[in-house]
């Protein structure tokens, strides 16, 4: 039930933001570089900067930043900051700060276009995203006692995917870094849950995207996938990540 109510308020959380973080980019060519974003899941501004990457097809080093965590500290020491959103772009030495300059930067840099008004940081958006992490009870905000992880993990994920939310939320009060690989949705024959796709033929990721590697190496493409090399387990299904990282990584 718990889980349930989960998906439910996720969805929720979703449909208040237009299903913004939803499609993406057929770009698929990646900068040389990963970015790395020190972020809070449930900050709203943050929000708008994941919602970007998602649209933009592109991959991030998210690093966990939740309020009365350690690496608040780290992010002083790294950025000279200690607000989230920071996107670091080592292709282009780049430190930018603020949810607005960073959407800005990843549309121009990488699209060489303004960004779409729906995710600009101002009050309408900021309101709606506001609401959005309002109607979780604020999960991804707070850090949990943690064991801690030696290497990064990495999960497979799209900004608006109810089922994927609640993992990310848990890796930042958890204050896991991950390697954050966006499947966003590129084709109508994306749409709808891996079992139940809103087409009838059979489903073919667009050739040669990450979802095409993903699929290739699956024979679906499901998300959150979560692969952890610190114990070598690989998960599918949300209700089974959630238990993992309880399990493995709460102190
Ligand atoms: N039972 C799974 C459901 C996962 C699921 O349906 N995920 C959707 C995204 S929210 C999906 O992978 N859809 C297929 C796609 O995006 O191609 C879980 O709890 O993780």
């Amino acid at each position: 039930m718990k889980h349930t109510l989960n998906i439910i308020t996720s969805t929720l959380a979703s449909s208040i933001r237009s299903w913004r973080g939803t499609s993406a980019s057929k770009t698929s060519q990646a900068p040389a570089k990963t970015l790395m974003l020190f972020d809070r899941e449930g900050c709203p501004r943050c929000r708008f900067v994941r919602e970007a990457l998602t649209e933009l097809n592109l991959d991030v080093v998210i690093m966990p930043c939740p309020k009365g965590g350690k690496k608040i500290g780290q992010l002083k020491q790294e950025t000279g900051y200690s607000e989230v959103p920071i996107l670091i772009d080592e292709n282009t030495h780049q430190k930018i700060q603020g949810a607005e300059a960073a959407v800005n930067y990843l549309f121009e840099e990488y699209r060489g276009k303004r960004p779409p008004k729906q995710l600009i940081a101002n009050t309408l958006n900021q309101f709606a995203s506001s609401m959005a992490t309002g109607i979780r009870f604020s999960a991804g905000m707070l850090a949990k006692p943690s064991k801690g992880a030696e290497k990064k993990l990495t999960l497979y994920s799209f900004e608006s995917s109810p089922f994927s939310r609640p993992v990310r939320e848990l890796l930042c009060e958890l204050e896991l870094p991950y390697l954050l690989v966006t499947l966003g949705k590129q084709q109508k024959s994306d749409m709808g849950p891996a079992n139940f796709r809103f087409t009838r033929k059979p489903y073919k990721p667009l050739a040669n995207s990450k979802r095409d590697a993903f699929f290739k190496v699956h024979g679906n493409v499901q998300v959150p996938y979560l692969v952890d090399p610190n114990t070598q387990v690989a998960l599918f299904e949300s209700a089974d990540i959630l238990q993992y990282l309880n399990k493995t990584y709460a102190a």
